[in-house]
């Protein structure tokens, strides 16, 4: 019976391990370890196979007496296992060597189990990890989106500028080509303009020499240029030297000296006493040559006087004074002399004979209530006050009008259209 027991344990042993081996491999990961449970109930097993061996010892040893290092088992009546303590050694040990291969496999697997729980956590932190930085990237793209639309706007908003600024661009455009062409234009007008100066400083150069050869001709009437219409230098003892326009064109001869001219109101002849002394107006257009120029030629040298009248309706008309004297201003450049009247108008000069000048500020009148030149609108040798009026108001048409250019022995109003005062020394007819 002890023998049959001795060899159930070591069967049991046997079986055990491999089975267990088995289901460790199968169920590795199970937290209820069966095979420590198992170890821990071999090693009480062998423990208690020890001590049978120990009770059976001086069995065994007698045996090993017989039969060193064999031990025989009698299993039934027919078989008989034999087997050493040295032998049941060796085995216990390659028995504890699996066991203990066993156990650092399960060490592994447990330290894989641990690696592996260690990589889920590491794997669990890098998901959350993850997450948050999915979170974060929702969060960005949301504002990369807003911030997105934000930019498409002010895209939008540049480009309508850019379109506006590119219609302003082509009207400056437009404006620079025509300012351009303005340009060239003014360019062309500006050479013509300088061709045209070229011309005058060339003429002002002739006139210059003209007045030279005048000066130089001394000239103190415009008797030398005979039929000449021009204007020329006057010298006259005394006085500074003038300008004249000399016309020798007129129906009453050449050699004429214009003195006031009359045609198209261009310039205003209701002026003062200054002004009527030094003469004004434009030496080839409307003009008075002025009282103390007047008096200088009428004194320097007996002249005559011709006085061409213009109607509206074209008629002609001429008065000569053959001879005529203008007193100094200390004389109120009075109307000395006149001579006898020639000509085809009437006389409207006569009752102004020895009478002075009058302007609106030097009232020279035989009227004591009344300023003549206000009156009449003008300057004259006024009485009272006067049947002509040559320095009156100009009317583009016939007027009766008492402060018109008139001229009328009958005091007549009727406006004239042109009238001229021309002088010329009374020698002419001697020439
Ligand atoms: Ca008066």
């Amino acid at each position: 019976m002890e023998k049959e027991n001795y060899f159930t344990t070591f069967m049991i042993i046997l079986v055990i391990p491999w089975s267990l081996q088995a289901t460790t491999s199968l169920t590795g990961t199970k937290k209820k370890d069966p095979i420590k449970d198992c170890t821990r109930e071999m090693k009480n097993k062998s423990e208690m196979c020890q001590n049978t061996t120990q009770i059976q010892a001086p069995l065994v040893n007698q045996t090993v007496t017989a039969k060193p290092k064999l031990t025989e088992f009698q299993i039934d009546a027919h078989k008989t296992i034999s087997i050493s303590k040295d032998d049941l050694n060796d085995l216990l040990d390659v028995y504890m060597a699996k066991l203990a291969e066993n156990a650092a496999t399960i060490q592994d697997k447990e330290n894989e189990i641990s690696q592996l729980q260690s990589r889920d956590k590491s794997d669990d932190d890098q998901l959350k990890k993850y997450q948050e930085l999915s979170e974060t990237c929702k969060t960005q793209n949301i504002s990369f989106t807003a911030t997105l639309a934000e930019r498409d706007e002010q895209i939008k908003s540049l480009e309508s500028k850019t379109s506006t600024y590119g219609a302003r661009l082509k009207r400056k455009q437009h404006l620079l080509g025509l300012y351009k062409k303005q340009n060239e234009s003014d360019a062309a007008t500006i050479s013509e303009l300088k061709a045209r100066v070229k011309a005058l400083e060339y003429r002002l150069r002739e006139r210059k020499d003209d007045l030279l050869a005048d000066w130089e001709a001394a000239t103190n009437s415009c008797l030398p240029y005979g039929k000449s219409a021009g204007i020329h230098l006057i010298q006259l003892p005394d006085f500074r030297p003038f300008l004249v326009p000399c016309d020798g064109l007129t129906a009453a001869g050449a050699g004429w000296t214009v003195i006031q001219r009359r045609f198209d109101g261009s310039v205003n002849f209701y002026r003062n006493w200054v002004e009527y002394r030094n003469g004004f107006g434009k030496l080839n257009g409307e003009f008075f040559i002025g009282l103390e120029k007047l008096h200088r030629l009428t004194t320097f040298q007996a002249h005559e006087l011709y006085i061409s009248l213009r109607l509206f309706n074209g008629t002609r008309r001429f008065a000569l004074y053959d001879d005529f004297i203008i007193g100094s201003e200390k004389e109120g450049y009075e109307m000395k002399l006149l001579g006898n009247f020639h000509g085809n108008a009437s006389d409207a000069m006569r009752t102004h004979d020895k009478m002075k000048f009058s302007t609106y500020d030097r009232d020279h009148d035989e009227f004591t209530h009344i300023n003549c030149a206000e009156y009449h609108h003008g300057a004259w040798w006024y009485d009272f006050c006067s049947r002509s009026n040559l320095n009156g108001k100009y009317f583009k048409k016939q007027m009766d009008n008492e402060q018109g250019i008139f001229w009328d022995r009958w005091y007549s109003f009727k406006s004239l259209k042109s009238v001229q005062m021309l002088i010329r020394p009374k020698n002419a007819h001697n020439n």
